[in-house]
Order: C-alpha cells, then sequence, then structure tokens
C-alpha cells in the first residue's frame, strides 16, 4: 500500500488509519498544495488532491473511504461497527459528518482567511463559515453525551473522520468554539498510540 500525503491535511485520517490497523505501507510526503508543487502529480491523480492511496489496482482520493476500506480489510483491529450492530447508523453517520460537514466549512474557512491571495481574501466569508462550523459540531456534543465516542463506547473510523476535524481546528485557531466535552475528546484521540505514530511518521521520525 501507499500513501501521498501532505502535513495536517485530510490524508492525515487515511495516515492515522493504517497507522491504528498496523499495515506496512509507503509513505510519499507532498508539499502542499501538490497540484502547485508537483505538476506531475496530476498524472496520478488528476484532481491533484491529498490523499491518494493505492492497493495494487485500487486507486482511492477519500479520506473517510480510505479509512473505511483500511478496517473492513482488516477486521482484527476492531476500527469498524458491523450492519447488525445497534451503532451502525451512528457509525456511517459520524464516518461521513467528519469529511462532509465539519471540515468542508473548515476548508471555506480557510481558503478566503488564509490560501487565496491577500486581495481576493473574504473575512466575511471566513467568519460565517468559522460560525457555520460551530453551529454544526452540535451533533458531536449529542453523540458525546450517549458515550466516550462519537459512535458509542469503543473507537473507531469514525473517529478518525470527526477527530480529525478538531484537529485541523485547532491547528487553524478556530478551537475556541469547541465545547469543554469536545476538547476532552480530542485530548483522548491525541493521546492514543497510532494517533501518535501517524504524527511522528508525516514528520520523519
Ligand atoms: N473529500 C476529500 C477532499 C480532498 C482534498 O480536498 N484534499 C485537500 C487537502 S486537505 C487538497 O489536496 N487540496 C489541494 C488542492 O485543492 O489543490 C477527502 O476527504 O479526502
Amino acid at each position: 500500500m501507499k500513501l501521498y500525503h501532505s502535513d495536517h491535511t485530510r490524508s492525515f485520517r487515511a495516515l492515522w488509519a493504517l497507522e491504528e490497523v498496523g499495515a506496512s505501507y509507503e509513505l510519499v510526503m507532498m508539499p502542499f498544495p501538490p497540484r502547485a508543487t508537483t505538476p506531475s502529480f496530476k498524472d496520478e491523480n488528476p484532481m491533484g488532491t491529498v490523499p491518494l492511496f493505492l492497493d495494487g489496482d485500487t486507486r482511492m482520493t477519500e479520506s473517510s473511504a480510505i479509512c473505511q476500506y483500511l478496517a473492513e480489510r482488516h477486521p482484527e483491529a476492531g476500527l469498524a461497527v458491523a450492519p447488525g450492530d445497534a451503532r451502525f447508523g451512528d457509525y456511517l453517520n459520524a464516518l461521513h459528518y467528519g469529511e462532509a460537514t465539519l471540515t468542508f466549512p473548515q476548508a471555506v474557512y480557510l481558503r478566503y482567511s488564509r490560501f487565496e491571495p491577500t486581495e481576493r481574501r473574504l473575512p466575511q466569508a471566513a467568519e460565517d463559515y468559522r460560525l457555520f462550523f460551530r453551529s454544526r459540531l452540535r451533533w458531536l456534543d449529542t453523540q458525546l453525551l450517549r458515550g466516550a465516542y462519537v459512535a458509542g463506547d469503543a473507537f473507531t473510523i469514525a473517529d478518525i473522520s470527526t477527530g480529525y476535524a478538531l484537529m485541523l481546528a485547532r491547528r487553524i485557531g478556530i478551537d475556541d468554539v469547541l465545547s469543554p466535552a469536545q476538547h476532552d475528546y480530542l485530548e483522548r484521540l491525541a493521546q492514543r498510540e497510532g494517533c501518535q505514530r501517524a504524527l511522528a511518521r508525516q514528520v520523519g521520525q
């Protein structure tokens, strides 16, 4: 298996999942944004985005889907929830919520507060999407009232998907919108050995 990754981007979800399942893999670090820094990367992934994950003929570009692929291919790691389990709906919801509902407004915030050249930045759009992110966190609080993790009492890849969005919030300085329960959840996730190994791997340790 091979993962193309840039520091602290969404491909961290895939890197974290690789570490949690204990797979051996090759990590290719890409300067960000690969679309601009490494034009030849578009031969591998026409969108120029990370993650790009390869496993034989399998090529995947969606971070949460790569987590699901790894969890289902490595059932011994216990990171997935089976369809017959009462937590299955929460698990699938959280797996998609992390990317589709939480990271989406963060990406718009980042674009209009940092990535665009100064003259194209839109402070009002950035602020609106910071608040959009804050309001979308409410579902996570309801889940954390019901269990220690986003889909019950056990850690799964749904926590990688959701937890990455909280890590990103901290990294880009909008974690003031997190509730105390969300801060506590993030601390617990960040202390996991798999997460620590993934963080070390991306800086080449
Ligand atoms: N929905 C995709 C989004 C992938 C994506 O947009 N990745 C960003 C990094 S966080 C990227 O590569 N951006 C570079 C660009 O847009 O050129 C996922 O969850 O993996």
